[in-house]
């Protein structure tokens, strides 16, 4: 077997539109201030969108953070309808968006945080996504369930597809549950809760990602063959949202789906006293 090259973000940015981009999204990190839309956004396509995400990425992998896993976004009807797109992208975790289960998030360093209920797949063993769908899919081993906290860079939430891409798909923080083997048969209709501090509990199935999660992982190594992605032993693959993101409160959210068990996070706001 070919090994798999570690160093994927190395991006050299030669267009200045994708430089000019990620050079804005990694400012919008860095302080916790939203781009607002004053029409100097450079103009990008989607393949310059990845490049940028590649870009932006690479900052956080060159001071020091490990790629630990792949995540899709816009997977579920309720989640386009939500954000106005209607196409599937992908982006890139890093072991400092993972906040242990049981762990505290604090949101000090984010903008105007969401979060969403997921299911996430684990990766056994290194895979050239260009192998096709079906070498992704034979190399997962386990699916724990998990919740993602997104936070867009830009101004309300407000994107096309180019822009979410390029904010590398709005990742920010993720926490998983416990890993179970994976049943390929018995994920694909598994009820999924969310319960939010002072907010209503939202309900979906693992159905609404794509009317079964495993084409997630087919969708994932297309995508992630075209725009260069790599997918390495032991990492992870964020699946999509079941339902619709609600807004980040503070104190306890906890991601319950069926048969695989929940996954919970205590949220603070560091700045208040
Ligand atoms: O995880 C996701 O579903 C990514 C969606 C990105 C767009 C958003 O910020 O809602
Ligand atoms: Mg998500």
């Amino acid at each position: 077997m070919r090994a798999l090259p570690k160093e994927e973000h190395t991006v050299t940015s030669n267009d200045e539109a994708v430089k000019a981009a990620a050079d804005r999204l990694h400012e919008a990190v860095e302080t916790a201030r939203p781009i607002i839309d004053d029409g100097t956004w450079p103009d990008l396509d989607l393949a310059q969108a990845y490049a940028a995400q590649a870009d932006l990425v690479g900052r956080r992998l060159a001071r020091g953070e490990r790629q630990s896993g792949l995540k899709l976004g816009f997977t579920s009807l309720a989640k386009m309808a939500q954000m106005g797109v209607s196409e599937i992208i992908a982006g890139r975790l890093t072991d400092a968006m993972a906040v242990p289960d049981g762990g505290t998030l604090d949101v000090a360093g984010l903008i105007h945080p969401r979060v969403e209920p997921e299911i996430c797949f684990r990766v056994a063993r290194d895979v050239d996504l260009a192998d096709g769908p079906e070498a992704l899919l034979a190399a997962v081993d386990a699916v724990a369930p998990a919740l993602e906290v997104i936070d867009s860079r830009y101004d309300g939430f407000s994107f096309d597809l180019p822009r979410v891409v390029a904010d590398n798909t709005s990742a920010a923080a993720y926490a998983i549950g416990p890993w179970s083997a994976l049943d390929r048969a018995g994920i694909g209709d598994l009820a999924v809760s969310m319960e939010l501090t002072d907010a209503p509990t939202t309900r979906g199935s693992t159905q609404a990602i794509l009317g079964d999660p495993l084409d997630a992982l087919r969708r994932l190594a297309a995508i992630g063959a075209a725009h260069g992605f790599t997918i390495h032993e032991g990492e992870l693959v964020l699946a999509g949202a079941a339902t619709a993101a609600a807004p980040l409160p503070l104190g306890t959210v906890r991601v319950a789906v069926a048969t695989l068990g929940e996954v919970a996070i205590t949220v603070v706001d560091g700045r208040t006293p």
